[in-house]
C-alpha cells in the first residue's frame, strides 16, 4: 500500500472514524486518495476548501424497509438503500444492485466510485448507488414482481430524471428495471422516461445499453494494446464471471479476434480451450437464468467445469475480472503473471484487492482500473437519457460508435492526465486524478454547498 500524502491521512482517519466497518468503502477511497498526492501538491485550493473530506461524505443516505409477500404467503423483510453520493456534475446516477451481500458499506464503494467513473465519461451525471440484500436466486418471477414493487414504493419519491437515475448492477436487469418503472409510472402518474436507465428498448430503453458495460471493457483494453503496437485479435482471454458485463465482454472480445477460453459463476469455472460458445452461454445465463455448470454439461467433452479452484489459474493474454469485488487476490495475480498475462482489464467494480494490483503492476502488466474501463455501462445509460429527453431513438450501430469514442476518449483522458502529474502510463492515477479533478473544480465553484 502506498501511504497517504500527510495532508491526506487525517482525511482517511475520518472516513475510517465515521464508517466503522465499511471496509469496501475504505479500501475504495483509499485507493483513490493514494493518486492524490501530485494532485494536493498542485492544487492547495482543494485542500483549503476541504473539497477532500466532502467529496467522501455522501450527500444523502437513504435506509429503508422492504417487506414483500413469497410464493408461500410469507411475509419477508430486506433492507433497501439509495445513497445519493454527489451531484456536482448532475443528478446522482448509478445502478441498483439485489445481492445477500449488500449492506452500508458496499453501496458506499460504489456510490463514491461512480463519481468519479461518471465524471470520467465526460457526460452530465453525478455519482450514486443502491441496491438491497435481497436475494434474487431462485425466487418466481412473482416474486421479483412484488419485491421490486415494494422497493419502488418507498424509494420513487428520491428519483426524478433531475434528481437520481439508478440502472442495473448485479442482480437487477431488464426484467428488474421494468418492474420498477411500472411502480414509479403508476405512483407518480408520470411516463418520465428518464427516471431509470437499461429499459427495454421497445418503451424506452437503448439500443446497445444491455451490451454496453462488456463492450466497453473490450474496447478499452484494445485501446491500451493499440497504444503498444499490439491489438486484441489472436489473445487468450479469460473473463470471469457469467452475468451482463460478462457477456458481452465474451462477445465483443470475439469480435476484436480473441479467443474467450474460461468464464465462472460464483458455483465454479468452466474452462473451453476451443473457445467459449458465445451463443450457448448467453442462452443458459441470460435467457435460463441457468449455472455455469449447466453450460459445461451441455457442451460435453470439449468443456471442463472446476468446482472449486481458481479461474485465474488458467493461462491467458487477457483477463477481465466481470464478476464482483475482490475476487482477484495477490494469490490469482501470482498465477496470471507467472503464466504471462499481459493486460488485466476490470470490468467489476473493484474486482482486484490492493495486494493484486500491486503485483500485476510491479511485474509489468497493463492494469486498467474499472472506473475507467467499465464506465461505457453508464456512459451508454446517460446517451439513454439523452434519447429519452430529445424522444428519440438512436441506432443499434450509432450508438456502439459512440459508445467505442467514448471509451477511446477515457482511454486518452487517462494517460494524458497522468502524464500532466508525472505518472506516465499509470491508468490508475490517471482515471483517479481525471475524475477527481473534474468533480471538484465544479464543487469549488458552486461554493460550500
Ligand atoms: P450480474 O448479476 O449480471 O452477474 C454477476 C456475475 O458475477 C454472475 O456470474 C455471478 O455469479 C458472479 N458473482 C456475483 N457475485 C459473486 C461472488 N460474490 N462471487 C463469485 N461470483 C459472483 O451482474 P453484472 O454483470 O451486471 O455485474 C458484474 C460486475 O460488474 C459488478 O461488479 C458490477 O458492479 C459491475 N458493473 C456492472 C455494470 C452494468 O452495467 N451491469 C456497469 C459497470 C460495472 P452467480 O450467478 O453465481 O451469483
Ligand atoms: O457500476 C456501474 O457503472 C453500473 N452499474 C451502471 C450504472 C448506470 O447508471 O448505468
Amino acid at each position: 500500500m502506498i501511504s497517504l500524502h500527510p495532508s491526506l491521512q487525517p482525511v482517511y482517519a475520518e472516513v475510517l472514524h465515521r464508517n466503522p466497518g465499511e471496509m469496501e468503502f475504505h479500501q475504495a477511497v483509499h485507493e483513490v486518495l493514494e493518486s492524490l498526492t501530485p494532485v494536493v501538491r498542485r492544487r492547495p485550493e482543494y485542500v483549503e476548501a476541504s473539497i477532500i473530506e466532502r467529496i467522501c461524505e455522501p450527500e444523502r443516505q437513504i435506509i429503508f424497509r422492504v417487506p414483500w409477500v413469497d410464493d408461500q404467503g410469507v411475509v419477508r423483510i430486506n433492507r433497501g438503500f439509495r445513497v445519493e453520493f454527489n451531484s456536482a456534475l448532475g443528478p446522482y446516477k448509478g445502478g441498483l444492485r439485489f445481492h445477500p451481500s449488500v449492506y452500508l458499506g458496499i453501496v458506499k464503494f460504489l456510490g463514491f466510485e461512480q463519481i468519479f467513473k461518471n465524471a470520467l465519461t465526460g457526460m452530465p451525471i453525478g455519482g450514486g448507488k443502491g441496491g438491497s440484500d435481497f436475494d434474487p436466486k431462485g425466487r418466481s418471477d412473482r416474486e421479483i414482481m412484488r419485491f421490486c414493487q415494494s422497493f419502488m414504493t418507498e424509494l420513487y419519491r428520491h428519483l426524478g430524471e433531475y434528481t437520481d437515475v439508478p440502472a442495473g448492477d448485479t442482480g437487477v436487469g431488464g426484467r428488474e428495471i421494468g418492474y420498477l418503472f411500472g411502480q414509479y409510472k403508476r405512483i407518480t402518474n408520470r411516463y418520465e422516461s428518464g427516471v431509470l436507465t437499461g429499459k427495454g428498448v421497445t418503451w424506452g430503453g437503448s439500443l446497445a445499453r444491455t451490451e454496453a458495460t462488456g463492450y466497453g471493457t473490450v474496447f478499452f483494453v484494445d485501446q491500451m494494446l493499440r497504444a503498444r503496437g499490439s491489438a486484441f485479435d489472436g489473445k487468450r482471454v479469460v473473463v470471469s464471471g457469467s452475468g451482463n458485463v460478462a457477456i458481452y465482454a465474451v462477445q465483443k472480445a470475439y469480435q476484436l479476434g480473441g479467443t474467450v477460453v474460461a468464464v465462472s459463476d460464483s458455483g465454479g469455472y468452466v474452462v473451453e480451450e476451443s473457445g467459449i460458445d458465445f451463443e450457448l452461454l448467453r442462452e443458459v445465463k441470460e435467457v435460463r437464468r441457468g449455472r455455469i455448470k449447466e453450460y459445461a454439461e451441455e457442451r460435453g467433452s470439449t468443456a471442463r467445469y472446476i468446482e472449486d479452484g481458481s479461474i485465474w489459474d488458467v493461462p491467458c493474454d487477457i483477463a477481465l475480472p466481470c464478476a464482483t469485488q475482490n475476487e482477484l487476490d495477490v494469490d490469482g495475480a501470482r498465477a496470471l503473471v507467472g503464466n504471462g498475462v499481459q493486460v488485466v482489464g476490470e470490468g467489476a467494480n473493484m474486482p482486484t484487492t490492493p495486494g493484486a494490483v500491486d503485483l500485476l503492476r510491479s511485474a509489468g502488466v497493463l492494469f486498467a482500473p474499472g472506473k475507467a474501463a467499465n464506465a461505457g455501462g453508464v456512459a451508454t445509460s446517460a446517451l439513454e437519457m439523452q434519447q429519452n429527453a430529445s424522444r428519440d431513438r438512436w441506432s443499434f450501430e450509432y450508438t456502439e460508435e459512440r459508445l467505442a469514442d467514448i471509451m477511446a476518449g477515457i482511454h486518452e483522458r487517462c494517460l494524458t492526465t497522468a502524464e500532466e502529474y508525472g505518472v506516465p502510463g499509470d491508468y490508475v492515477a490517471g482515471a483517479n486524478i481525471s475524475g477527481f479533478c473534474q468533480v471538484a473544480d465544479a464543487m469549488l465553484a458552486m461554493g460550500v454547498i
